[in-house]
């Protein structure tokens, strides 16, 4: 007999996301529906706004990719008025978009995901000696990998939980069959998993220094960036790649051997493709390089048929909503998507309508096919296009730990994309500012275009689109005298967490969780790989408030539902 497990709230996630899955007797996934479960409401808010104010507002849609929402927002009403900011400016958007990728990276796979393959209360029981000697293993100067720091390192993980202050530690799965690395290998990575806490603090400092502060920064205008007294001030600018040089050594030393040896210990789930999706991999490519050549390359692949990269086309993307809690079921392009709420309740026992609308969150799709994005795609598609960048640093670890191209496709993979991809966007982080430098030294300091909005033609439209932290982003901005007439956002955790449609095409959560086996249904953990490997933010997916302050839903916390 089938039995439906519901995890609601998923944690360790931005956002409110609910996961129903059905397994059946020897606790295989056969059927699953991911649910975003909050309404908020920023397209809404914008319409009928000035645009210049647009991205104040739309970046308001995320504090976790903070800056990309303003960026995409600031970009589409540049299209559209067809303003060119200035290189520097660029430059400056460049820097601060790729320090986020990186922060980002890191505080996904170290503190909301890495708990779900390193049991925490196993490192209490490492050798601190032999642990120094394991971490060799994977690299030949581990970072602060001295016996006396892991000796330190586990004195405090064992005061931690002596004292019974678990905090963010309570409620693991600890002891679950499906961990699968030594007492010394988990101690290993909780020491990087506690320096990450650092890093990415420094990280967020970096993207302050251009930024003005983060989340929710304040250096975007259109036409340009206000970061010009940074930029001419070489402590800031010191400040700034001393962070990335650190956060550098950081990732080749700790990040990248911690992946390969997640790599090595769950090589049997690897093999046996958990966590796979369809195979569909969308990317849109961008930011160009001084030497002309862009850090993503754009392209869409089909059923891993990987002998075929088709080139990426923006005007195939539509959205839909006949499975989403929305008025008007017809695919539209997001020019003139709609946003209109239409919520049809749960089932009388609390569970989703399953056969009906479940879920805030819309389609979207790519010439009506259902699309995965993220850095899994952007590393396969650069691999698959010979990107003299993003070929080496992939070849590199495949070559290191005999990772396939097939094997990227699962939980385990989407995870060593993001770490590589992390990797190439630190190390080119140095090539933009250098170029920013040589501008500088030539006398351009310009960061801003400059612009008479009177003059400016009533109506127009133009779209940003960005490849972020978690996939391809777009806004889209439709204006009309001189005003905002509409407005939307098509997100990359819209795309990777979308609901089934009309075809009952599943998205790629979904996709990805079916033919998982559980081995305890009390404790889904292999559910939480597979969902957390994507690395989601509802936030970001349906960046829609229930002004009336309606109750939308309850949250329960025992996954195993008497349905
Ligand atoms: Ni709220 Fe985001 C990113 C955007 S969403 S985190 O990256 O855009 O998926
Ligand atoms: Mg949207």
């Amino acid at each position: 007999m089938s039995q439906k497990i519901v995890i609601d709230p998923i944690t360790r996630i931005e956002g409110h996301l609910r996961i129903e899955v059905e397994i059946d007797d020897d606790g295989i996934v056969q059927e699953a529906w991911a649910s975003g479960q909050l309404f908020r409401g920023i397209e809404t808010i914008l319409k009928g706004r000035d645009p210049r104010d647009a991205a104040l507002i739309a970046q308001r849609i995320c504090g976790v990719c903070t800056n990309v929402h303003y960026r995409a927002s600031i970009s589409a009403v540049e299209d559209a008025y067809k303003i060119i900011p200035p290189h520097n400016a660029q430059i400056i958007r460049n820097l601060v978009t790729l320090s986020l990728f990186v922060q980002d990276h890191i505080v996904h796979y170290y503190h909301l995901h890495s708990l779900d393959y390193v049991d925490v209360v196993s490192a209490l029981s490492a050798d601190p000696h032999a642990a120094a000697e394991v971490a060799k293993k994977y690299h030949p100067n581990p970072y602060h990998c001295s016996r006396g720091h892991l000796e330190a390192v586990k004195d405090k993980l064992t005061n931690f939980v002596n004292a019974g202050r678990l905090g963010l530690f309570a409620n693991g799965y600890w002891g679950h069959s499906a961990y699968k690395l030594s007492p010394e290998q988990n101690l290993l990575h909780m020491k990087n998993y506690l320096t990450a806490l650092r890093i990415q603090r420094e990280l967020s400092q970096a993207v302050a220094i251009f930024a003005g502060k983060t989340p929710h920064p304040q250096n975007l205008v259109v036409g340009g960036v206000t970061s010009v007294a940074d930029m001419l001030n070489p402590q800031r600018l010191n400040d700034f790649m001393f962070i990335i040089k650190e956060t550098r050594d950081f990732i080749e030393r700790a990040y990248i051997p911690d992946m390969k040896m997640v790599t090595d210990a769950y090589r049997d789930e690897i093999k046996r493709g958990d966590g796979r999706a369809m195979g569909n991999f969308m990317a849109c490519g961008g930011y160009r390089l001084g030497n002309g050549e862009k850090l993503f390359e754009g392209g869409v692949i089909y059923a891993h048929d990987f002998l075929h990269v088709l080139p990426f086309d923006e005007r195939n993307i539509t959205e839909e909503v006949g499975r989403s809690w929305y008025k008007d079921d017809a695919p539209k392009g997001p020019y003139e998507g709609l946003t209109e709420p239409f919520y049809t309740d749960l089932n009388a026992d609390g569970s989703l309508k399953t056969e009906g609308k479940y879920t805030w969150v819309k389609a979207p799709r790519y010439g009506g096919v259902s699309m995965e994005v993220g850095p899994l795609s952007r590393m396969l598609i650069g691999y698959l296009k010979e990107s003299r960048i993003i070929k080496p640093y992939m070849q590199r670890f495949m070559d290191a730990t005999g990772m396939e191209l097939l094997d990227f496709s699962t939980t385990i993979g989407r995870n060593a994309a993001r770490a590589i991809e992390a990797q190439i966007c630190c190390d080119h982080i140095f090539s933009f500012i250098s170029d920013m430098i040589e501008n500088i030294k030539y006398y351009d300091e310009q960061t801003w275009t400059k612009y008479d909005f009177a003059s400016l033609p009533l109506e127009a439209k133009g779209r940003g689109l960005y490849e972020v932290p978690r996939g391809v982003l777009g806004h889209f901005v439709k204006i009309k005298d001189a005003k905002i007439e509409n407005y939307q956002a098509v997100v990359p955790t819209t795309w990777n967490a979308s609901p089934k449609d009309a075809a009952n095409q599943r998205g790629a959560y979904e996709e990805a969780l079916i033919g998982i086996r559980l081995a305890d249904p009390k404790m889904p953990l292999e559910v939480l790989r597979v969902v957390h490997s994507f690395d989601p933010c509802l936030a970001c997916a349906v960046h829609i408030v229930d002004t009336k302050g309606r109750e939308l839903s309850r949250y329960k916390s025992d996954p195993v539902c008497t349905l």
